[in-house]
């Protein structure tokens, strides 16, 4: 192949590199209660949830659930502090369901199934002007020393940490894939 379609080629190659790191970088994807879901089994803190992380406008986050048990609404703030699943803004019942937090301010959610946003099926989601982009570095503070017992590497219970650690997790593998195409563009025009 000539000179051309290489360098070509390599042009592209970077545009898609640019192109995947900023999509990640624009929208994160989180699953509501991480791997316990949408429930009221075991009942989950959604508030803790929430608390760590730093949505943004586009983000999404993913309501995962048996529908034969659970729906998703969106409500007013009234709404939700009242558990009054009567008039949602909209609802949503798939058992997977994916919605774009296409605002800042405060999204609110619960389960319409009676007695389950009482029992603690409810979550404010609050998005953040997304004013000066993403933090570019989350403090992680060490867990203090101590240690001994080791096995502190996945330690089960709820830490507000988990968060930002799991945003810097997505952006690296990001910056990984990214990275590697920037160099497999650079050894096709080399
Ligand atoms: C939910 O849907 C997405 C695609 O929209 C899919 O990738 C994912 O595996 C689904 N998750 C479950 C638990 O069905
Ligand atoms: C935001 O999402 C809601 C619900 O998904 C939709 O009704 C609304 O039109 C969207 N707004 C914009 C500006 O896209
Ligand atoms: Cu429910």
């Amino acid at each position: 192949m000539g000179v051309g379609g290489a360098a070509r080629r390599a042009a592209a190659v970077a545009a898609l590199a640019v192109a995947v790191l900023a999509g990640v970088a624009s929208a994160a994807v989180y699953e509501v209660g991480d791997k316990t879901g949408w429930t009221i089994m075991g009942n989950p803190d959604y508030a803790a949830w929430a608390s760590g992380k730093r949505f943004k406008v586009n983000d999404v986050v993913v309501f995962t659930y048996n529908k034969q048990f659970h729906n998703v609404m969106a409500v007013s703030k009234a709404d939700y502090k009242n558990c009054d699943a009567n008039k949602p803004m909209a609802t949503w019942n798939s058992g997977n369901d994916s919605v774009v937090l296409n605002t800042t301010g405060h999204h609110y959610f619960l389960c319409g199934i009676p007695g389950h946003c009482a029992g603690g099926q409810k979550v404010d989601i609050r998005v953040a002007a997304s004013s000066s982009a993403a933090p570019s570095m989350v403090p992680t503070p060490e867990p203090s020393s101590g240690g001994g017992s080791g096995g502190a590497t996945a330690a089960p219970s709820p830490h507000p940490n988990a968060a930002p650690k799991a945003l810097l997790a997505g952006r690296s593998v990001a910056a990984t894939v990214a990275a590697s195409l920037l160099s497999l563009a650079a050894a096709v025009l080399a």
